[in-house]
């Protein structure tokens, strides 16, 4: 996985922080018991994440990143499960802000309704992250950096193995996302712009899925007892559980995914791997659900240069150039966004790669 770094200005007070020792002690890194233990422990970070739920194999992947990492880095971390609610949410980075938190990380449900709680969040002087999926305020102060994937990139991609590997009409059926979260909205708007061109590929039908896998099943079932579904012979799943589950309901069907109906999902999960193998599936774009080494990248450096601020503002011994660095608002010192880079696998290459997936 790579990602844009860190902005210049974080970057050097990241390499401040390490000369002199703070950055090691703020992120805990001592081993237990040992002789930095205890000034570990009074650095050490809490860090609030509210996580959607676990509607997906991603899902978990990115659950048990993150849940691993924080360990790993010795931070506390308080993980809220949300059941894929936005009300969830914000009660937790309520509950996160109540508990003085360092830090709070969240992937957002869905898009808008954000800018109260954040409001809230930002008048207390904590900093937000956004791992996953993006938010729509106005005032973009309100989150450091949003780490993620290019979903409407995503999109063309998917879009694109059928502009590649189809001849004649391609009618497709189109299993959205959870409506509302960006993922949804990009990669929709991403297929449409990668077949724009090309008219012989056009969308007959587009239904909600929210990235289940039952869900997905229960959408493709219902649609194949229609008349209109004798004319469709491709599918888009926004994740790789939703077409997963169309498969199933295909083969009860008689159909057969992945030869009469050409399949393309996102993600890039192990099961995906086996469906490609299995001739079921066609291509996965992926979609990487291993954010916690970044996020806690990015964590640690947050919090060092915001545990400087608050030494400069007591009044700290510091150059007038780092003063001057310090006094500035987190958002300049940080990367707005971090893109996770990302391939695409189609049943060429399954056998090759499904050894090297973790999830
Ligand atoms: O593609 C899907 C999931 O937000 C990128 O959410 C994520 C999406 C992922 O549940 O499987």
């Amino acid at each position: 996985m790579a990602a844009i770094r860190l902005g210049r200005s974080g970057r050097i007070l990241c390499a401040a922080l390490a000369a002199c020792g703070l950055l090691a002690a703020s992120c805990g890194r001592h081993e237990a018991g040992g002789p930095g233990a205890k000034a570990a422990e009074q650095g050490r970070i809490v860090m609030g994440f509210s996580q959607i739920g676990s509607e997906s194999d991603w899902r978990a992947a990115n659950t048990v990143s993150i849940k691993t990492e924080a360990q790993k880095r010795g931070i506390d971390l308080r993980f809220a499960d949300a059941q894929q609610k936005q009300e969830n949410q914000i009660k937790a980075l309520r509950s996160f802000l109540a508990q003085k938190v360092d830090i709070i990380a969240f992937s957002p449900v869905v898009e808008t309704g954000w800018q109260p709680v954040l409001e809230e969040v930002k008048r207390a002087g904590i900093p937000v992250i956004l791992t996953d999926r993006g938010v729509d305020v106005t005032d973009p102060s309100l989150y450091v950096t949003f780490i993620g994937s290019d979903f409407v990139e995503e999109g063309r991609r998917a879009a694109k193995w059928f502009v590649d590997h189809t001849t004649g009409d391609v009618k497709v059926f189109e299993l959205r996302g959870t409506p509302g979260a960006s993922c949804a909205t990009d990669r929709k708007k991403g297929f449409e712009e990668g077949i724009a061109s090309c008219r012989r590929i056009t969308v007959v039908q587009s239904q909600d899925g929210n990235f289940e896998r039952g869900r997905g099943k229960e959408v493709m079932e219902a649609f194949l007892k229609k008349p209109e579904a004798r004319q469709f012979n491709a599918l888009y799943a926004h994740n790789d559980d939703m077409a997963l589950g169309a498969i199933q309901a295909m083969k009860e069907a008689g159909l057969k995914p992945g030869k009469d109906i050409k399949i393309v999902s996102i993600d890039g999960v192990k099961a995906a791997f086996e469906a490609m193998i299995a001739g079921e599936l066609n291509c996965t774009v992926e979609c990487n659900p291993l954010l916690g080494p970044t996020l806690f990248d990015e964590v640690e450096a947050v919090v060092a240069v915001r545990r400087l601020q608050a030494r400069a503002a007591e009044g700290g011994f510091f150059t007038a150039d780092m003063k001057k660095l310090l006094a500035q608002d987190l958002g300049a010192l940080f990367a707005k966004r971090l893109v996770i880079q990302e391939g695409v696998y189609d049943q060429s290459v399954a056998k090759d790669v499904i050894g090297t997936r973790k999830y």
